[in-house]
Parts: C-alpha cells; sequence; structure tokens
C-alpha cells in the first residue's frame, strides 16, 4: 500500500479522499491556495503545502506546482479527485512520469473519453447502446442536413470537446439545423478552441442514469449499480438517488452486464462512470466519467463500498478481490447538494461561516469541510455540503432525509437547504415521477 499521498484537491472531496487514507493507514499531503489556508482537510491533513494564489488557475489548476508539492513531501501518490485537473490527460501522464501513481485510469482512457467522438465510438464498438447520430464529426452543413434526413428531426448539435451542454443546439427542421451547425461550431470553437461538432437524435424527455463501474489491472471489472442524476438545473446536478426509481432488478442486472463488458473490453481500470440518457425503457450512453464523482456516495451507501478505498487499493495493483455475485444492495439513498447561494436566485452567497450544526443519527452522513467561523472562499464551485441518508426503502429515505433538512442549521451564508426541503415534498418527486427537464420547469413556476 502507499506509505503517503497526495491530495491534488480542496473542499468535501480533499476530506473526503483524506478520510479514506487515515483510515488505511496512509499519511497525506493536502495541498490548498492561499485562500484555503484555513479550510478542515488542511487542518487534519498530516502534511500541507500552499501551492499558489486564490485563482485556480494559479494552484490547483497548477502541475507544476503540485508536482513539486509531491516530490518535497515524498509522496507515492497523487489523488485528483473530481473537477480541477481530474480529467487531463497530460496531467496523468506528468504524475506518472515523475515518479508517482495517478490515482485513476490511463491518460490514454482520459484522453479516449475526454473527447466525446472517439468515448462514443469506443462505447459502440465495445457494445454499449448510442443516441443514433453522425458517424463522427461533421464537416459542413450539407452533411449535417444528410446525416438529419437520416435519423429524422428533431436532431442536436455536440461539440466533441464538450460535455456539460456547452455548445449544444437543438434543431427540428432543415433551416434551423443551418443556424444550430453555424452556432454550435462557433460556440465550441469560444469555449474549448474546437470547433468540430457531431449530432445526435434528440431524445425529448430522458432521465439521466449513470453506471459505477470499478476496475483493476487484471480485467476484473464490476459494476456498483445506478445513479439516477435527472434533477438538474443549467447542468449542475442538485440531488441524486440510488437506486433509480425508473429500473428494476433486471434492467439493472442487464444494463451493469453490459457495462461490464464493455469496460473490460476497453481495459479501463480504476474507478469510472458510463453516462447515458434513459427513454421508454431504453438505454443511450452519451459520456463516460474518468473520475470519482461528487454523487459517489449515494453508491458507497447502497452497497456498503467505499469507493476512495477501492480507487487506492486497485491503484497499487492489488486486485479487486471480489465479483458481481458478492456485491449486494441494500436499501436507498439520496444525496442533496448544499450550495452557499440564494436558493432563489441561485447568486452565489460566499461570507462567514456563523453557526453550524449538521444532522446526524442512524443513516445519515454529512460529507462538508464546514465548521463555525470558516469562510467560504468566492473563487471556487459554491458546493460547501453533501447531505446522504440512507434508509431500507425510498419511503423510509425521504422521511429520513426529511427530518435532516430540518436540523441542518448553516449560518452566515445562504444555502440551498430550503430549496432541497421543498423538492423533497413534491408529488412528482415523491413518486420518482421525473426527467431531466423537471428541476428547471420546478423552478421556473417558483419564481413566477
Ligand atoms: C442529450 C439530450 C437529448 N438528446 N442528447 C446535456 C449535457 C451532456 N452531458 C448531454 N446532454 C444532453 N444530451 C440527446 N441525444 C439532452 C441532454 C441534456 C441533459 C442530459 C443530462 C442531464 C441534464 C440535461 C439537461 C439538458 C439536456
Amino acid at each position: 500500500m502507499f506509505d503517503k499521498v497526495l491530495i491534488a484537491n480542496r473542499g468535501e472531496i480533499a476530506l473526503r479522499i483524506h478520510r479514506a487514507c487515515r483510515e488505511m493507514g496512509i499519511r497525506t499531503v493536502a495541498v490548498h491556495s492561499t485562500a484555503d489556508a484555513e479550510a478542515m482537510h488542511v487542518r487534519l491533513a498530516d502534511e500541507s503545502v500552499c501551492i499558489g494564489p486564490a485563482p485556480a488557475r494559479d494552484s490547483y489548476l497548477n502541475k507544476a506546482a503540485i508536482l513539486s508539492a509531491a516530490t518535497i513531501t515524498n509522496a507515492d501518490a497523487i489523488h485528483p479527485g473530481y473537477g480541477f485537473l481530474s480529467e487531463n490527460a497530460d496531467f496523468a501522464s506528468m504524475v506518472e512520469e515523475h515518479g508517482f501513481t495517478f490515482i485513476g485510469p490511463s491518460p490514454d482512457h482520459i484522453r479516449m473519453m475526454g473527447d466525446k467522438i472517439t468515448a462514443k465510438q469506443a462505447a459502440k464498438q465495445a457494445g454499449l447502446p448510442v443516441v443514433p447520430g453522425s458517424e463522427g464529426s461533421i464537416a459542413s452543413e450539407d452533411e449535417a442536413l444528410t446525416v438529419a434526413e437520416g435519423i429524422g428531426y428533431p436532431v442536436l448539435i455536440k461539440a466533441t470537446a464538450g460535455g456539460g451542454g456547452k455548445g449544444m443546439k437543438v434543431a427540428d427542421s432543415p433551416e434551423a439545423l443551418r443556424e444550430a451547425f453555424r452556432l454550435a461550431r462557433s460556440e465550441a470553437k469560444a469555449a474549448f478552441g474546437n470547433p468540430d461538432v457531431y449530432m445526435e437524435k434528440y431524445l425529448g424527455r430522458p432521465r439521466h442514469i449513470e453506471i459505477q463501474i470499478l476496475a483493476d489491472n487484471h480485467g476484473n471489472v464490476v459494476h456498483l449499480g445506478e445513479r439516477d442524476c435527472s434533477l438538474q438545473r443549467k447542468h449542475q446536478k442538485l440531488l441524486e438517488e440510488a437506486p433509480s426509481p425508473a429500473l428494476n432488478a433486471d434492467q439493472r442486472a442487464r444494463i451493469g452486464r453490459i457495462a461490464c463488458e464493455a469496460i473490460a473490453k476497453l481495459g479501463y481500470r480504476n474507478a469510472g462512470t458510463l453516462e447515458f440518457l434513459y427513454e421508454n425503457g431504453e438505454f443511450y450512453f452519451i459520456e463516460m466519467n474518468t473520475r470519482l464523482q461528487v454523487e459517489h456516495p449515494v453508491t458507497e451507501m447502497i452497497s456498503g463500498i467505499d469507493l476512495v478505498r477501492e480507487q487506492l487499493r486497485v491503484a497499487t495493483g492489488a486486485p479487486l478481490g471480489y465479483g458481481q455475485a458478492d456485491i449486494r444492495f441494500s436499501g436507498h439513498a439520496v444525496e442533496c447538494r448544499i450550495n452557499a447561494e440564494n436558493p432563489e436566485t441561485f447568486a452565489p452567497s460566499p461570507g462567514r461561516i456563523g453557526g453550524y450544526h449538521a444532522p446526524g443519527g442512524l443513516g445519515v452522513r454529512v460529507d462538508s469541510g464546514l465548521y463555525a467561523g470558516y469562510r467560504v472562499p468566492s473563487h471556487y464551485d459554491s458546493m460547501i455540503a453533501k447531505l446522504i441518508v440512507h434508509g431500507t426503502s425510498r419511503n423510509e429515505c425521504l422521511m429520513r432525509l426529511r427530518r435532516a433538512l430540518g436540523e441542518f442549521v448553516v449560518e452566515g451564508v445562504q444555502t440551498t437547504i430550503p430549496l432541497h426541503a421543498r423538492i423533497v415534498n413534491e408529488p412528482d418527486f415523491i413518486n420518482g415521477d421525473y426527467d431531466i427537464h423537471w428541476l428547471e420547469k420546478f423552478v421556473a413556476q417558483r419564481t413566477e
């Protein structure tokens, strides 16, 4: 096992990784910007190194500073967390070139999945169902029209360098498509420096369901079930749950088996997530995330498997040591992402935390670096805590979640806790009757 791991991240995920390391007897190195000197993960880590000023590009995205920190502290491995450098193939190669272990997949797999066209082609070849669409990138308006003729309107233009919805355009007619093609290319060029786009059949009311996989360096692959991440606003997830209220055990086993076979074929290692759109009983692969995800705790709660521990174990070359048949899913889990934001306008609300009280009790987990007196910096993502609740049934989980939200006190900044409290009382949510557009409509109605 590693002796010392450097955690190349901040906030709740840095703390999450520290906790797994500490439980495994691994020493930790925190890196932080000047704005995060007082952060909880910095206080708890065995060592800490300041890697630069507040702006992320000068600190958490500063590859040389992070590698220097790993060198001077004599770390064995680097865990990138999520966001920042976690899906940067060049960083992963640099980590390995400097003699450290990158806790994640190979640079080649990160690169393959970072380009949405190569990702989709690889997924299709590995046997995953994909959305009908263009074979690769689309070079001209005329080609776009020909492809659209074949798959039928409405169609969606997506950026190959995209993800997160940037550069996406829907078109429901040839005239609209000419315009959408031009706009998508210029947006993609501006946002990613790469104008390449591809086309898919537009799915009108899908759910967003993703499958968690775990793979070792010996060809063993398991899946840890799905997460339903349909409750999003502007491509930011607010609440995730596992299992999905839309799937039964047979559907779960079927997509899980197909996912594992594909991951084994691709030779992928470490943790990863296959993202699907799910509509009318069918799955369509859209993207793969080659990192630990924000919402991983809901999977941990229903599987009893510590994903960060497993990432660390397989990164040393250890075999998984169990198979799919050994994994048992139990009960239901929901995660609420709590942001320091106005719950109506979503305007960021950084500042000093006054009173703080986190909920507790059976089945309640809070992943957060908050404490009374902590100052939420304005330079980073506004997520300040995740409330994860488990129950033996979905109903028990929701009853417990309402109770836990009611206990949560965060003073000094505005938070999205009141929004969560309303969502969990909505009949559509209680019935599991929602798709990827539900939350936007709910928020729009509320502010009318
Ligand atoms: C789609 C789609 C409908 N049809 N693809 C948005 C971000 C990117 N990851 C994929 N996205 C979508 N792809 C087809 N063919 C609708 C979306 C989409 C979406 C997907 C998941 C969660 C929330 C979403 C919100 C708007 C659009």
